[in-house]
């Protein structure tokens, strides 16, 4: 087994001071940084996912396993940071209302951070007028939201329509994304934005800014 495979099955496994240590070791050898997230601890975090739909394994396994995303994560975070560049502006980031996913959205924070952006981050559960009250106390122009579950993916047209009240379309740009929403759906609700996954995010968060 690889080095990374090996973190991913201690991940599975929900062994946080093990995905500590070997992700520590990954960096220690010298192994890219985004490969260690994305082959070690992102692949295991997938299977975690799909055994979950199996119900092969129930909540407290995938809390354990989420606990060792966050050891990995506390390693690779620094490293991800030390590569920033100069303050490119603010992003307003959290979960949507009803939804305590936060991994992703860590970890899109964890980038946007590390490339240079001012990152707010309301956490989870975050309701329209928190992102609304935010971006306005912060006079930040870009707010991206994730969203796990198809229960709260309605609350990012919430969320945006809000802002359409609010009178802050067009000033305030809208960047969604998490494992359920697709580019489609951004357009359907009238997001401006939609990533895929972290690093896209980035390039995206850029691209809204007018900074790309
Ligand atoms: Co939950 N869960 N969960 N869960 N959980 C999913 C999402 C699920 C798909 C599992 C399944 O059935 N296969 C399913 C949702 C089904 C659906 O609605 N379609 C589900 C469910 C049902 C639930 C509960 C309802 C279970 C229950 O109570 N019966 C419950 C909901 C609680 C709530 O939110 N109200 C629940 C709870 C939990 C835990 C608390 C146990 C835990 C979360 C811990 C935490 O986040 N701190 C958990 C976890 C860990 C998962 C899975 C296994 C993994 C999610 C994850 O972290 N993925 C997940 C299965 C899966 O997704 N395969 C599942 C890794 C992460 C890096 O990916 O978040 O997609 P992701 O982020 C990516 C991209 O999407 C993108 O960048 C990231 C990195 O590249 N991205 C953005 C994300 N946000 C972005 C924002 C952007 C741009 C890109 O711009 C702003």
């Amino acid at each position: 087994m690889s080095e990374l495979e090996e973190i991913g099955e201690n991940l599975i496994e929900g062994q946080a001071d093990k995905v500590r240590e070997l992700t520590q070791a990954a960096v220690d050898k010298g192994i890219g940084i985004e490969k260690i997230l994305d082959d070690g601890l992102i692949a295991g975090m997938m299977v975690v996912g799909e055994r979950f739909k199996r119900k092969e394994i129930y909540l407290p396994e995938v809390l354990f396993s989420a606990r060792a995303m966050k050891a990995g994560m506390e390693v690779l975070e620094p490293l991800l940071l030390s590569a920033g560049a100069k303050l490119k502006g603010k992003v307003i980031l959290g979960t949507v209302q009803g939804d305590v996913h936060d991994i992703g959205k860590n970890l899109v924070a964890i980038m946007l951070k590390g490339a240079g952006f001012e990152v707010i981050d309301l956490g989870v559960s975050v309701s329209p007028q928190q992102f609304i009250d935010a971006a306005k106390e912060q006079g930040a122009r870009l707010v991206g939201m994730s969203a796990l579950l198809g229960t709260s993916m309605p609350m990012m047209q919430t969320t945006i329509e809000a802002f359409e009240a609010a009178g802050l379309k067009g000033q305030i740009k809208t960047m969604i994304g998490g494992a359920i929403v697709t580019q489609s759906y951004a357009d359907k609700i009238g997001a401006d934005g939609y990533a895929p996954d972290a690093a896209s995010g980035v390039d995206k968060a850029k691209e809204l800014l007018g900074l790309s």
